[in-house]
């Protein structure tokens, strides 16, 4: 390999913003940039090995796993699906880290009620935690930042129109039934700034994706599988959005995760400080409120 591919693989993986955002940690970015050297040096192994013909390397299970790339769908401008965002083994030990976050007694999924029983804290089948991206820890902040930056960076060199982001809030979401999310915009002061990306991992089950711009236009389904990223931002950052679960489609990882969670990453430096202001997000509570206020 001669210097000037080296430089282009390289690029290819940096992330697709050069300054620090105020949200990540020094040593959360320095660690960032080392997975991105890490990252550069299996793929060029990976390729090296192709070009050289080592079929024989290449045929152990751990090698093939190794070499599950991804694929980058465009949708519409600012609409984009990168499919098989990492190994299936990463993604198992980063589904079990946030299982193991989302099993803490108050910050976690779960909420205890005045009769001592403990419930998903958000809706009778869904668990959520929104927090900066330090409250998850290095190992999840690594995972994040990594593959974060791989989407995006994926994501841009399909479609021009995709903006670049590092995300500074993450949110976490955990479904225990088939039972997805109605359709909605991400307006919100915690659903990120400007037209930076939303990037949105699916975990667990496989789901229909269902997207429109407008409530005029019809509803296009988009099949997402486990591992599967949706971003959408630029001229596509407000587009409406559902999820149907999947009933037929099992985990991969049955075991580890029979259900479904998604992994939702953000842009929102307004907010740093004040997470504890969108900590709870109960649909029912709001339709209440709105009822009263309607009468
Ligand atoms: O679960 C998902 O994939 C989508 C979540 C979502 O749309 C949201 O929280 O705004």
């Amino acid at each position: 390999m001669d210097d000037t591919e080296k430089t282009t693989s390289a690029m290819d993986y940096s992330s697709p913003v050069e300054e620090r955002p105020e949200g990540v940690s020094k040593k959360a970015w320095k660690r960032l940039k080392k997975a991105n050297m890490r990252e550069i040096a299996k793929k060029t192994k990976v390729e090296v090995a192709a070009r050289e013909g080592e079929s024989s390397t290449m045929n152990t299970t751990e090698t093939r796993e190794e070499t599950r790339e991804p694929a980058v769908e465009m949708l519409r401008p600012g609409l984009v699906v990168v499919r098989r965002i990492s190994s299936r083994a990463s993604e198992e030990a980063i589904v079990a880290k946030f299982l193991e976050i989302g099993n803490h007694p108050t910050d976690g999924f779960y909420e205890t009620d005045a009769d001592g029983n403990r419930k998903l804290n958000s809706t009778l089948t869904r668990g959520r935690i929104y927090r900066e991206l330090a409250f998850y820890g290095d190992e999840a902040t690594d995972w994040i930042l990594e593959h974060c930056a791989k989407a995006v960076r994926l994501a841009r060199a399909a479609d021009p129109a995709m903006p670049a982001m590092v995300p500074d809030h993450a949110l976490l979401l955990y479904y225990s039934t088939n039972r997805g999310i109605k359709e909605h915009r991400d307006v919100g002061a915690n659903d990120g700034e400007g037209d930076a990306p939303i990037v949105s991992f699916n975990f667990g089950k496989s789901v229909v994706y269902r997207v429109r711009m407008s409530k005029e236009e019809e509803k296009t389904d988009v099949h997402l599988d486990p591992g599967d990223v949706i971003l959408f931002g630029g001229p596509a950052r407000m587009i409406y959005h559902s999820v149907k679960i999947c009933r037929d489609s099992s985990s991969p990882y049955p075991k580890l995760l029979p259900d479904r969670m998604n992994l939702t990453l953000r842009y929102a430096p307004s907010i740093l400080g004040r997470e504890e202001e969108f900590r709870t997000f109960k649909p029912a509570d709001i339709y209440w409120k709105n009822r009263k206020e309607v009468k």
